[in-house]
């Protein structure tokens, strides 16, 4: 008989969660970067073992939104929890409870919806501050299971898989057994490059981009991709494109060399920069900036 389960990873912007995903796993299916809100939508990650499949669900980080993006992104989150069996609460060993956390525990408790804490960046802090996040915590709720990891070098992520094994059902798998998301190639090449953008610019001004794939071409051993970077001010694009497109040249290589990891295939990349003032807040362009309501309903 098969098994499946539906598991949310919530839990403030920057915490580690897509980098969680990704080590679950072993694959990069979500963009991961230094920066904050760096995950815009709700990304399906899939976990065949055996009979068992867990559907993970990676979320953007919850804050306080300052634009319609941002209550898009915050929607996309609180949604998931809606849909699933279990929710996954990631933080970092802060030692005290903080207002996102209380405010998604609160919704645990009121939705009755059971919840694994992740102490996760275990590598970077010492013992005393993951024994005391584990007191404040205990405080607050009662997790099925505490489990401090490092999504970054793997150790101690085998064992929140096992801990989520209690989530598992009899019940028909909804992905074949061989697939890892159900994002198309095509969306994953964008988050790509907008990954790119988050490492390469500095500040508020990679927060203000959105990435459209305008054309893809598949011919013989080549993919031909032209993507168009959205921005909110012709200042920005300057600073996108860079002295003699110094910067938009990088942006480029380090894009191109992920994709063709991605596609097994040799790629040309083509980017152009464009200037939709203040798109974050305009509900039509942010729909027609690939982020539509529907999706998150
Ligand atoms: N030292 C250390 N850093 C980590 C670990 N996990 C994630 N990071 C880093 O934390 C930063 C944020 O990681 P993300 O996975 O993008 O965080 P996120 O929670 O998905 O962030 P949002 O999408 O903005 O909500 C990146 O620089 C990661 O490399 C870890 O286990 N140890
Ligand atoms: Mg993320």
């Amino acid at each position: 008989m098969k098994k499946t389960a539906f598991i949310a990873i919530v839990g403030r912007p920057n915490v580690g969660k897509s980098t969680l995903l990704n080590s679950i796993l072993g694959e990069k299916v979500a963009i991961v970067s230094k920066k904050p809100q760096t995950t815009r939508n709700r990304i399906t990650g899939v976990h065949t073992v055996e009979d068992k499949q867990f559907v993970f669900l990676d979320t953007p980080g919850l804050h306080k939104p300052r634009t319609k993006l941002g209550d898009y992104m915050v929607k996309a989150a609180t949604s998931t929890l809606g849909g699933v069996d279990a929710a996954i609460l990631v933080v970092e060993a802060r030692e005290e409870v903080g207002d996102i956390e209380r405010s998604l525990i609160n919704r645990f408790k009121s939705d009755k919806l059971p919840a694994i804490l992740v102490i996760n960046k275990v590598d970077a802090v010492n013992s005393v501050n993951i024994a005391k996040t584990i007191d404040a915590y205990s405080k607050e709720h009662e997790f099925d299971a505490v489990v401090p990891l490092s999504a970054k070098n793997g150790k101690g992520v085998d064992i929140l898989l096992s801990e989520c094994e209690k989530y598992l059902y009899d019940g028909e798998w909804l992905f074949p057994s061989d697939i890892v998301t159900d994002q198309p190639e095509r969306l994953v090449a964008a988050e790509i490059i907008r990954e790119k953008l988050l490492r390469v610019l500095d500040e508020e001004i990679p927060h203000g981009t959105a990435v459209v794939i305008e054309e893809w071409t598949e011919k013989r051993d080549v993919v031909s991709i032209r993507a168009e970077i959205y921005c909110e001010r012709p200042t920005h694009k300057g600073i996108i494109i860079g002295k003699g497109g110094a910067t938009i040249k990088k942006i480029g290589t380090y894009a191109r060399e992920d994709i063709e990891k991605m596609l097994d295939t040799r790629v040309f990349l083509d980017l152009y920069v464009r200037v939709k003032e203040n798109w974050r807040d305009s509900d039509f362009n942010i729909a027609n900036l690939g982020y539509k309501k529907d999706d998150i309903e």
